[in-house]
């Protein structure tokens, strides 16, 4: 027996616009607007205690301690925390916000798992993302494999460090990478789709934005992580023009069901080919859909975020589709949710979501989960401290009502008080979940 756990990033108390991330159309549009972190965090944990409540497994991980002291003091700030805060304000404004992203919330770029029933040496691995193309970003994968490790403890484990911050690696974790399956706890076969190849200079590349994962990158954690059964492939140059600047704005795919959009991979029949002789294999029915410009043109499928669905699959083995409230509100990505569910794939209800604050930074649903399929012996050695029982979200909902701001503009960050709660209501969280 397996299962798959969702980690979702539980949103930070300084979660704001900056617009830090060109080529992810949301952030740009929403830069320097008046952000709520409160309701940002309470939509976030509405959406965790839903998909507990269809029956998987959620748990979540902390928001990383912000602002980022220690980068400000290696860029030559220094004195105080008041101190510091005020002379990078006065400074360097966007880098004081890069400091105090609460991006870590997408946990679908937390990195890449591999579960050990799919490793050639048995392991489950796990290589944070180094997140190098986002600086903002690119600080988070140290305290993300702290966390990793606490709760993944054991010789079964394995935590491997990022790898190297160099352009040619540009890592983005599982948001660049879907795993399929028979069912969990079946060997899968691993899509990692790239964006860029640093060493062939002959594959097309995007001309407005830029391509985040590199293939290398994708090809290096296959390997480390022994992966027995794995596709390389390139995401359309096209699509990342477009505001794709993840494969999961164009793409998701759930055990035996891939949805995507025409213009998701390049080559996309050999892929699909590819596919399906991996469950010919399995003796299993694969359902590949392909939604066609036409009825979902790529610029309504960036602004809904119809493939930033989540997939669930329920304990009956049907599957429910987790979609942001833009879809509803999208007549095209409407209309594609409700053929799904008429269907014959095995998705048969959609559910919609208001995400509307981590929706205005480019981060859906599915961003804010990270999947971790996992033997039941594997899971019975998990830190329960993160997972997302009743008593545990009733306890969150009440920590984030009490630390979090309302709201936060752009001046708020040159506040030094905010550091200072935001300090304070990480130490709470800290003890909460050692009790
Ligand atoms: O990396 N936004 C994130 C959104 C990540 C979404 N994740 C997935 N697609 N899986 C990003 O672009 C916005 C930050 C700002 O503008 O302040 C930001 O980082």
């Amino acid at each position: 027996m397996a299962l798959e756990i969702n980690f979702d990033g539980l949103i930070g108390p300084t979660h704001n616009y900056a617009g830090l991330s060109f080529g992810n159309v949301a952030s740009q549009q929403h830069q320097d607007q008046v952000s709520y972190p409160r309701k940002a965090a309470l939509q976030g944990l509405e959406k965790m205690k839903s998909v507990a409540a269809m029956g998987a497994p959620q748990f979540f991980l902390p928001p990383i301690d912000r602002p980022n002291f220690k980068l400000l003091n290696e860029l030559g700030f220094c004195g105080n925390e008041t101190e510091i805060i005020r002379d990078c304000a006065a400074a360097n404004p966007t880098l004081l916000a890069s400091a105090y992203s609460a991006a870590c919330m997408w946990t679908a770029n937390a990195g890449t798992v591999t579960p050990s029933i799919d490793s050639g040496d048995g392991k489950f691995h796990f290589t944070p993302a180094n997140l190098s193309r986002t600086f903002h970003r690119s600080f988070d994968h140290a305290a993300m494999r702290k966390v990793m490790t606490g709760i993944f403890d054991g010789e079964k484990f394995q935590i491997h460090d990022a790898l190297p911050a160099a352009y040619a690696l540009s890592d983005e974790g599982a948001a660049n990478h879907t795993r399929l399956c028979k069912s969990h706890g079946e060997p899968g076969l691993h899509l990692f789709v790239y964006g860029f190849d640093p060493f062939d200079r002959s594959k097309s590349m995007p001309q407005k934005y830029p391509a985040r994962q590199s293939s290398l990158a994708s090809e290096s954690i296959a390997r480390r992580h022994r992966v027995n059964d794995y596709l390389l492939i390139q995401q359309t140059p096209r699509a990342i023009d477009a505001g794709v600047f993840h494969n999961d704005v164009i793409s998701v795919g759930n055990e035996n069901v891939l949805l995507m959009h025409e213009f998701s991979f390049v080559d996309q029949q050999r892929v699909v080919e590819s596919i399906q002789d991996f469950f010919r294999d399995k003796d299993c029915e694969f359902f590949p859909v392909v939604f066609g410009e036409a009825e979902l043109p790529i610029e309504d499928a960036v602004g809904s975020y119809f493939f930033n669905s989540q997939i669930v699959t329920r304990p009956d083995g049907k599957m429910s589709l987790i979609c942001p409230q833009e879809v509803s509100e999208t007549e095209s990505a409407a209309r594609c949710a409700e053929s799904l569910v008429a269907g014959p794939s095995p998705i048969d209800e959609v559910k919609y979501f208001d995400l509307r604050q981590s929706m205005n930074n480019g981060g859906g649903p599915a961003c804010l989960r990270l999947r971790v399929a996992v033997t039941e012996p594997e899971f019975d050695s998990i830190n329960t401290a993160f997972q997302l029982t009743e008593s545990r979200a009733e306890q969150i909902g009440n920590w984030i009502s009490s630390h979090y701001r309302e709201t936060l503009t752009k001046a708020d960050l040159a506040d030094a008080n905010l550091a200072a709660e935001s300090s304070n209501a990480m130490q709470e969280l800290a003890k909460l979940l050692r009790c």
